[in-house]
């Protein structure tokens, strides 16, 4: 059976020094965590971008409050798939890889990922909107919206929200990630909410062989050396044990 792996691809992975990845919703997908394209039934109603933004959050606290509590139970029942342990894996044959996600399910940083840059946040972090103070797990137990035990401010999820900027040293890292990576892998992303969006589009500019792992071709395909479609939890597993010396 012919090769689903270029032989350029495993050349360019096998000598690189430094690998950036960009991660989206679908690499938990196989983890059992709905897609913001495929928003799980319960939530089906609202469409995220209309409940991940400060407006909404203000509007009704109550109810975005109970979404992202869903999305923490949700995420909390799942476990890291084999795209997100490949990933981990990646680190024992690649000097350097650095994991730049969208997500914030922190399935990365449990599958043993040691460079994450979390782009928009942490579903498990959540903070007061007057005073900052963190909330700790009991300050978010029981009904929302709940309130900042110190200033009786609201407590609000550490999550980007559309409109908002990205931590901006995160963000000047990624960059600077996607410009200096010798292989720039696009997974498991639509590529459509920015600026993560413009990370590959960078990494193609600045002269990193990429490569696109998605089930159907996103938005930055047309900037891919390779387009490898597929499921990642069954592509990566199989494309990182190419790697590793037989
Ligand atoms: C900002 C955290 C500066 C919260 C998120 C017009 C043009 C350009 C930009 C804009 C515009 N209008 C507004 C903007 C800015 C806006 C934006 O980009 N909007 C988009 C919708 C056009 N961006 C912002 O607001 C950002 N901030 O710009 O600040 C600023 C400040 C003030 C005023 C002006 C500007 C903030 C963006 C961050 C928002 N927060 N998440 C939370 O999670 O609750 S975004 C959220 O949605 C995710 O984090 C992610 O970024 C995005 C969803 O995208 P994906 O992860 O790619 O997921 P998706 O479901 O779309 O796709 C899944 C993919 O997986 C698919 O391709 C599918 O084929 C594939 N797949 C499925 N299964 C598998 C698979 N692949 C492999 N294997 C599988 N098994
Ligand atoms: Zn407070």
């Amino acid at each position: 059976m012919n090769d689903p792996f270029p032989a350029e691809l495993i050349e360019r992975l096998k000598a690189a020094r430094h690998v950036a990845v960009l991660t989206g919703a679908g690499i938990s997908a196989e983890s059992g965590i709905a897609t913001f394209r495929d928003a799980d039934g319960l939530w089906a109603r609202f469409k995220p971008e209309e409940l991940a933004r400060m407006d909404a959050f203000l509007d009704n606290p109550k109810r975005v409050q109970d979404w992202y509590s869903h999305r923490r139970t949700v995420v909390r029942r799942a476990r890291p798939n084999p795209g997100h342990l490949a990933l981990a894996d990646l680190e024992r044959v690649v000097e350097r890889v650095t994991v730049i996600t969208q997500n914030v399910d922190g399935l990365h940083e449990r599958a043993g990922s040691s460079r994450i840059l979390e782009l928009h946040g942490s579903l498990e972090r959540n903070y007061c909107v007057d005073c900052g103070r963190p909330a700790t797990e009991e300050d978010i137990t029981g009904d929302a919206p709940y309130a900042c035990p110190t200033c009786g401010g609201m407590i609000r999820p550490d999550v980007v929200w559309f409109g908002e900027m990205l931590p901006s040293d995160i963000l000047e890292k990624a960059f600077a990630a996607a410009a200096s990576a010798d292989v720039f892998l696009s997974i498991g992303t639509s590529a459509v909410v920015h600026p993560a969006a413009s990370l590959p589009v960078e990494a193609a500019r600045s002269g990193a062989f990429t490569a696109e792992i998605n089930v159907e071709a996103s938005a930055v395909a047309p900037y891919m050396d390779v387009e490898l479609t597929g499921k990642s939890g069954e592509i990566l597993p199989e494309l990182v044990s190419r790697l590793s010396p037989s």
